[in-house]
């Protein structure tokens, strides 16, 4: 502390590739500005935009922030509450509870929660409350990336094992498929795209920051990836860009995927995909040189074929020996179980009745049935936004028997439909653990200031909640001191917890961890699995399929609405440095498009399907194919003027091929002026 100057370090909890290390500087002992830590690889002295206005804006405005429990007064849906204390929104929520275990089965009490904070701990410390109730959970990747789960599980046996990002330095060539770093992992698009070595590839539909700054840019039409994957496959295979060492020691199936191939030329990949064959070829070039990465993007398996999208694509390192090798591999997500975390320990899996989970396609649906819910639940989650079938849901939610309670920072639309909300604290006020999905370092997050008015964090909300049911076990009250200690331990982090909030970030390896480098895949037969038997015993075809979803018809666009650089998911909204930057809800779409409807920029359009419509104002710009519109996710429904609807409106919710996982890139509307 140099005079009443301190500067502490912790790290960013979003749902966010980059888990970037923060500095905050607190002056007088009161929390003054938070940037981004300079000694961190990640963030280097900068967070990225959102961040920096909103942790600097409505995290630390207490007029933003929810700071007391609180219960309706109004009609549900309208957000008029008056402020309770926690014994008696605890108590009237027990209450309700046991009323409801005491009529029927616990599984009408239904929580859905997913990525306010992916801390350790205010991530996942609930479930175990939720175990022992007997609750029934909405499986929360089904709204983002469970179809990926499903079909790394049948390829490699694992989705949450990637590559360690530092081996790129070894790389020739990166392979960015269907995500944009430029939005959803900023620095890594910022620094570690730029810093490589390798030529970079990106292949996505829309001309993105990412896209641009690419030495080779590849638009498939969206949904059609697998038929791009398989034009590249007939280039190497032609080539003799393979590595039969490799696929002889390491995969099953070869030989029912290698006679198949022959069919799949460059040129009917440009006529199935719009990329031109040229492009595929240079594309099949630059990656079977090697060692290669491929990054597979969660917005890639957002399709109706979603699953086999990414069994086709993950092919590539199989066939060509991208693993096990210095600069080699495959990310979809690295899990905190890959750093060593014990996740049955720290979501209570013992206490685990084993209820099934349901899909959150089917939430609306869920919430409508009287014998089937009667309760809900939300923990880091704004549904209200970021849920499918939105108009549906919104009316669920006001059925008037169900128990409705909330846990959240801020006063969302989930939020107001509450009959509790309860005030969580946020990740400056609690310390907790954090461990980034892209790269292989491992967090502490500290305490910086008080919790802001009565806010608790998620876990003390949760212990509070088991002690009014009067339950006994000694999981559900384990302090966040125990918790810290034992996962450190976990993960091998040696000394004490202040020592690691002083170093703020750690690799539990100095070198980078070489994927797959005993060449054990965690599959049924130990390897690589082209064609995988238990695929074939799930309903699928034993060999991923180089099928095409059809182009819309009659004048309709493909809606992609992927994560927008100014919002992360669907929080921000209500910061209004963040809304000026975002400025009115818009869609964007190709010129040939807009002229086609003869709309211009600045045109107030209507986007419609049989789910719903939504007005916007329309840009146009050729960085979006022709074919496809683009708007961007995250915007707060009651935010949006008379409509209180965002882009959710329009999705329907229908499942993708695999894991009941959302295909929210594959929704499709009608545009015409209003
Ligand atoms: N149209 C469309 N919809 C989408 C998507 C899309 O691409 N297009 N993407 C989908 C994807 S990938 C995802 S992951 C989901 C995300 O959807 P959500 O999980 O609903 O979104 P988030 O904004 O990450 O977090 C939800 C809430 O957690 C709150 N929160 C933050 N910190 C805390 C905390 O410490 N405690 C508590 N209790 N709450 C906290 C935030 O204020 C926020 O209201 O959206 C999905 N919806
Ligand atoms: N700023 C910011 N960062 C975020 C988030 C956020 O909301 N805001 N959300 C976080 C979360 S929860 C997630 S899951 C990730 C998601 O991050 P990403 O994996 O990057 O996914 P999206 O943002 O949905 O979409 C990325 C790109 O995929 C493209 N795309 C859509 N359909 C297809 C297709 O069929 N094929 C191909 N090849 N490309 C397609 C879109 O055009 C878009 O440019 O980002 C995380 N980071
Ligand atoms: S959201 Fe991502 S880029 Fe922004 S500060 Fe957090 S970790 Fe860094
Ligand atoms: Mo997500």
């Amino acid at each position: 502390m140099i005079f009443d100057k301190e500067i502490l370090k912790t790290t960013c909890p979003r749902d966010c590739y980059d888990a970037c290390g923060i500095s905050v500087i607190k002056r007088k002992g009161r929390v003054t500005k938070i940037v981004g830590d300079p000694d961190h690889y990640v963030s280097r002295g900068a967070l990225c935009g959102k961040c920096a206005l909103a942790y600097n804006g409505i995290f630390l405005d207490p007029k933003a922030r929810l700071t007391q429990p609180l219960k309706r007064i109004g009609a549900k849906g309208e957000g008029r509450f008056a402020p309770v204390s926690w014994d008696e929104a605890i108590g009237g929520i027990a209450t309700r509870l046991k009323e409801i275990i005491g009529t029927g089965p616990a599984t009408r009490i239904v929580h859905a929660h997913y990525t306010g904070t992916c801390a350790v701990i205010a991530g996942n410390f609930p479930l175990r409350f939720f175990y022992r109730l007997g609750a029934q959970e909405v499986e929360p990747d089904t709204v983002c990336n469970m179809a990926g789960h499903v079909a790394l599980g049948y390829v490699i046996g694992s989705s949450a094992i990637g590559f360690d990002p530092r081996t790129a330095k070894d790389s020739s060539c990166i392979l960015v498929w269907g995500a944009n770093p430029s939005a959803s992992a900023p620095h890594a698009h910022k620094h570690w795209l730029k810093e490589t070595p390798a030529k970079v590839i990106v292949v996505d539909p829309v001309r993105h920051p990412t896209a641009e700054a690419a030495d080779l840019h590849l638009q498939p039409f969206p949904g059609t990836d697998a038929a791009l994957a398989f034009a590249m496959m007939h280039v190497l295979t032609r080539d003799g860009r393979i590595d039969r060492a490799f696929i002889d020691k390491a995969t099953i199936g070869w030989n029912e995927l290698e006679p198949r191939l022959e069919h799949y030329t460059p040129s009917w990949g440009e006529a199935m995909t719009g990329v031109p064959a040229a492009q595929i070829e240079a594309a099949a070039k630059l990656y079977g040189a090697g060692p290669s990465l491929l990054w597979l993007g969660q917005a890639l398996q957002r399709q109706q074929k979603g699953g086999n999208i990414i069994r086709a694509v993950s092919l590539l390192p199989a066939i060509t020996g991208n693993y096990a090798k210095p600069g080699a591999g495959l990310l979809y997500l690295n899990g905190k179980k890959r750093k060593g975390v014990d996740m049955g320990y720290v979501t209570g899996a013992s206490l685990n009745t084993g209820v099934p989970t349901f899909s959150q396609m089917d939430l609306a649906a869920r919430l409508e049935d009287k014998a089937k819910s009667a309760a809900f639940f939300c923990w880091n989650i704004n549904p209200a936004a970021s849920s499918p079938e939105q108009k549906r849901l919104h009316n669920a939610l006001k059925r008037e028997d169900l128990l409705n309670v909330v846990v959240d920072i801020f006063p969302t639309d989930t939020t107001d439909f509450a009959d509790y909300v309860l005030p969580a604290a946020s990740f400056l006020e609690h310390d907790d653990l954090v461990s980034g999905y892209f790269n292989m370092s491992f967090s502490a997050q500290a305490k910086v200031m008080e919790p802001m008015g009565e806010t608790l964090p998620n876990q003390e909300i949760f212990r509070r909640l088991a002690l009014a049911m009067g339950y006994s076990e000694a999981e559900l009250y384990e302090s966040d001191d125990a918790i810290i200690a034992n996962v450190m331990r976990q993960v091998g982090i040696k000394g004490s917890f202040d020592e690691f909030k002083a170093k703020g970030t750690v690799f539990p390896t100095a070198e980078p961890v070489i994927q797959f480098a005993d060449f054990k895949f965690p599959t049924p037969s130990g390897k690589i699995e082209i064609a995988s038997a238990q695929a074939e015993k799930d309903g699928f075809s034993r060999v991923p399929e180089p099928s095409v979803d059809d182009r819309p018809k009659d004048g309709q666009l493909r809606l992609l609405t992927p994560a927008s650089p100014w919002l992360m998911n669907d929080s921000y909204a209500n910061d209004a440095k963040i809304a000026k930057q975002l400025g009115s809800a818009s869609v964007t779409l190709n010129p040939k498009d807009a002229a086609a409807r003869g709309l211009k920029r600045g045109d107030r359009v209507r986007l419609s399907n049989r789910t719903g419509s939504l007005d916007l104002i329309l840009a146009v710009d050729d960085v979006v194919p022709e074919g496809a519109a683009l708007s961007y996710k995250g915007r707060w429904p009651k935010l949006e003027g008379g409509s209180r609807l965002n882009v959710n409106a329009l999705n329907p919710g229908l499942k993708s091929d695999m894991g009941e996982s959302t295909c929210v890139h594959g929704v499709e509307v009608t545009i015409e002026r209003v």
